[in-house]
């Protein structure tokens, strides 16, 4: 397996193990434009019969994927083969969206007010777990009203539709809505037929008459949901708890597998209460118990979007001043270094990467509300910070609120590292 990334650095693993990573460019690392992408062969077709690299061989399988994969998956992928498994994509969030004043995409694609829904909407403050959020509150929708959303995680489990996934939401019902049916998913678009995941009368989740665990009024709770439509299941938990997995009437391709789009929040004939939302999210797999399990419970912060890789943070002694996030790994965390007294502001700072869906950089920021910021890159090295000065000045938001910054897709491929000097 052979890593490309942004900055032109390649990774080659061997039986899982990476074996060889240096800086070929960026310009070497990327596909050529109106060039074909050959295996025994480069797209003019230079490495053929008569040459002396060319040979013969044998191939099982290959794959290809629009992003940098880990170690941590080049290993898995690794040892899914030698159990005969087939090259399965990662699980990664394809869409999420955290309701912070509007219908914005934290990853993915925006989502859409289906009809008037904008006038059964709105945004306000809440508190989960002791902190400050923002959140959306939707009303009883109408067919003709609900969420679209627009998912991103293309096909997969072998079929046309999305038939290994996992959606998740961080939800509160008044008890206004108690004890109602309350529309959580609609799997088609046109919202032509019942509603495919609900929270029923008797406060359980799931679909089709088997309905589990407890929705508690005015409580905050993450639900989530991870199908597996090749086996035609759904295992549905409440705050990281597995509640049931239940067996579905159709699979494959069939009522719960998704095409481009779905709708939140709505159902065909008013099977809908009012609600609370801050934070939904969605993944091209099915998670695990212990993933999920993982995740916790609802939080002001939001669904997890990126799992930590490796930690030093909050281990030693930290400065205030200063948080580092490498471009280099493909999930960034933290990294605070120095010694002070004030660690406990720079325990709230944290500077962490995403890799957005169309494979571009972005920085995100969590800080204490009001403090400011300037980013800060420098090349490998390391020892030539200076200011980003297309990105400005930032203020964070507090710790409900991540800043997401987009990194300038013409500054990515000179950026290797960045850290946030407090202004
Ligand atoms: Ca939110
Ligand atoms: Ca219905
Ligand atoms: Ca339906």
């Amino acid at each position: 397996m052979v890593t490309f990334d942004v900055n032109g650095k390649a990774s080659t693993y061997v039986d899982g193990d990476l074996v060889d990573s240096r800086d070929v460019g960026p310009v070497a690392a990327g596909p050529e434009s109106g060039l074909p992408i050959n295996i025994g062969q480069d797209g003019k077709g230079t490495y053929t019969d008569g040459n002396s690299v060319s040979g013969q061989g044998l191939i099982d399988e290959v794959a290809l994927w629009g992003r940098v994969l880990s170690p941590v998956e080049a290993a898995s992928l690794y040892q899914g083969g030698n159990a005969g498994n087939a090259l399965v994509v990662p699980t990664v969030v394809t869409g999420q969206w955290d309701f912070n004043g509007n219908l914005d995409a934290t990853v993915g694609t925006a989502l859409q007010y289906l009809g008037d829904t904008a006038s059964i909407t709105a945004f306000r403050d809440a508190t989960i777990g002791g902190k400050p959020a923002k959140v959306m509150s939707f009303g009883a929708a109408t067919k003709a009203q609900g969420y679209v959303m627009t998912h991103g995680a293309g096909a997969n489990g072998g079929g046309t539709k999305l038939n290994q996934y996992t959606l998740i939401m961080d939800v509160m019902f008044p008890a206004a809505s108690d004890a109602k049916w309350r529309g959580l998913f609609q799997t088609d678009p046109s919202n032509a037929n019942d509603g495919d995941l609900f929270v029923n009368k008797a406060n359980g989740i799931g679909i089709s008459g088997q309905y589990q665990g407890k929705v508690v009024a005015d409580t905050w709770h993450r639900l989530a949901f991870a199908f597996n439509l090749n086996d035609k299941s759904v295992s549905k938990y409440i705050d990281g708890v597995l509640v049931n997995k239940q067996t579905l009437g159709e699979g494959f391709d069939g009522r719960w597998a998704l095409g481009s789009t779905a709708l939140l929040f709505t159902d065909e004939d008013g099977e809908t209460a009012a609600g609370l939302v801050n934070s939904v999210q969605i993944r091209n797999g099915t998670l695990s118990d212990a993933e999920i399990a993982a995740l916790g419970g609802a939080s002001a912060e939001g669904i997890p979007a990126v799992r930590a890789v490796g930690s030093t943070a909050g281990s030693g002694s930290t400065s205030v001043d200063r948080t580092l996030a490498s471009v280099h790994a493909p999930a960034v965390r933290p990294v605070v270094s120095g010694s002070g007294s004030e660690s406990k502001a720079a325990d709230r700072t944290q500077l962490s990467m995403r890799v957005q869906p169309d494979q571009s950089l972005a920085l995100s920021v969590v800080g204490p509300a009001g403090a400011r910021y300037r980013v800060e890159s420098s090349g490998f090295i390391g020892t030539d910070w200076q200011p980003v000065d297309s990105i400005g000045e930032i203020e964070t938001l507090g710790e409900a609120t991540p800043v997401v910054i987009p990194i300038p897709a013409d500054g990515a491929a000179e950026f290797r590292q960045f850290r946030l000097k407090r202004q």
